[in-house]
């Protein structure tokens, strides 16, 4: 059942954050990709808890700790149903994308590889999804090879998949949408012809999360990993959700409190899956944020995020693609929601500067996709990352500033 749209433009009213002014101009906030901004409802969940509930979890009798407990934990649950996991046991707290890539990377990848083994990445990994598979690789004696991109549209060369899809790949890891050209992968596909091949599979879900709808079992990956402050949750919270079959045979991450079932002085014996991943008192706060924040994307719909920041994404591609000495990136169709480009002659930083006077928020720089970056020449570029609470105006407006840019440099 489809959900009706909201109305967009009362929706911002809910960001306290929005209705502020940049250097004497209204804020039009276009770093999405780097962080969201948070709901008056995900603020209030964070007051409410700390103000009447906050406790240690799981080692209380008393009252609040196991109201603190409680929630923690009905977060997980309220997680698994994010993402269509069959149970919370698959639900796994991290502080974000990075450390849930990490805890894989040593966890399952310590334990699963050998010298020759390869690591097959895309050349348009975040260095999130890049960085803890080279140190992966110098440890075990395994190698890596990439996917390549085709070029300034930002697309995987699939043409090359069935020769780098090989026996000695182990694991497949992709990133589901491009943080640094707004590339959707076609991450079901990609990861139902390694599962034929008996090798696990790992998605990043940073930029997909909480923009589309996302539903492990139907993308028929091993692990999915995504952040919640990207998804309008507070900083220092993530999701990792892993195949329970997998999960139960890896080792621990990290030893410590609460991940245990018995410890004597030489041995000890671990909790299942997710509590033998989670060691040491958990951020508890974040987990009810990132609830929260759950609740209130899912009473507008994701299908309506998605709807709704493909096309401010490629309304914004189409003015900009109309202006002369512009270089874009990422691709024209099926874009997701943000916009990657250069001016001639200008760099990056100074896009964002003169913007940033303006009271516009971008970004500029190799977005930690340096290789990336490399691959196309370029040093940097200028992304605009839109969010449901972005405005067809607001990307009127930032057209308009990227032109005055232009004006400035050409005198
Ligand atoms: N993967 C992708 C695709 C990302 O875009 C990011 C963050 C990460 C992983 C890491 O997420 P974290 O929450 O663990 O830091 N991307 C960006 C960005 O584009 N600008 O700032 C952070």
């Amino acid at each position: 059942m489809t959900q009706p749209a909201p109305n967009w433009s009362t929706i911002r009213h809910d960001f306290p954050i929005l209705d502020q002014k940049v250097h004497g101009q209204p804020l039009i906030y276009f770093d999405n990709a780097a962080t969201s901004q948070k709901p008056r409802a995900v603020i209030d969940a964070l007051v409410h808890y700390y103000e009447r509930d906050n406790a240690n979890v799981h080692r209380g009798i008393h009252e609040l700790s196991n109201r603190a407990t409680t929630a923690f934990e009905a977060a997980r649950a309220r997680t698994a149903k994010f993402i269509n996991a069959r149970s919370a046991d698959e639900i796994i707290f991290t502080r974000g994308t990075t450390e849930g890539i990490n805890l894989v990377a040593n966890s399952w990848g310590a334990k699963n590889l050998k010298p020759g083994d390869v690591i097959l990445l895309t050349e348009m990994e975040h260095h999130s999804n890049l960085v803890p598979w080279q140190m992966l690789a110098q440890r075990t004696g395994a190698k890596l090879a990439y996917v390549p991109v085709t070029g300034d549209e930002g697309l995987l060369d699939l043409s090359q998949l069935d020769s780098l899809l090989t026996k000695p790949v182990k694991l497949f890891a992709m990133v589901h949408i491009s943080n640094s050209m707004g590339t959707v992968n076609p991450v079901a596909d990609l990861c139902a012809r390694a599962r034929k091949l008996g090798i696990t599979t790992l998605v990043d879900g940073a930029q997909s999360a909480g923009h589309c709808p996302v539903d492990v079992s139907a993308i028929g990956c091993d692990f999915f990993a995504f952040s919640g402050h990207k998804i309008c949750g507070p900083t220092g919270i993530g999701v990792l959700w892993g195949r329970p079959e997998i999960l139960d045979a890896m080792p621990p991450y990290q030893g410590g409190g609460e991940m245990i079932l018995t410890v004597g002085y030489d041995k000890t014996e671990f909790k299942k899956a997710p509590h033998r991943f989670e060691a040491g008192t958990p951020d508890i706060s974040g987990p009810i944020g990132l609830h929260a924040a759950m609740d209130y994307l899912d009473a507008i719909g994701r299908e309506n995020i998605w709807q709704h920041d493909q096309e401010l994404a490629h309304y914004a591609y189409d003015q900009l693609a109309g202006l002369k000495n512009i270089r874009l990136f990422g691709p024209k169709q099926n874009r997701a929601g943000l916009v990657s480009f250069l001016l001639k002659d200008v760099h990056a930083h100074d896009v964002v500067t003169l913007a940033d006077q303006a009271g516009v928020a971008l970004r500029g720089g190799h977005h930690c996709t340096q290789p990336l970056m490399h691959k196309l020449g370029v040093e940097s570029t200028a992304r605009a990352s839109f969010y449901f609470y972005n405005t067809k105006a607001e990307v009127d407006r930032f057209v308009e500033v990227i032109k005055e840019i232009q004006k400035f440099f050409a005198q």
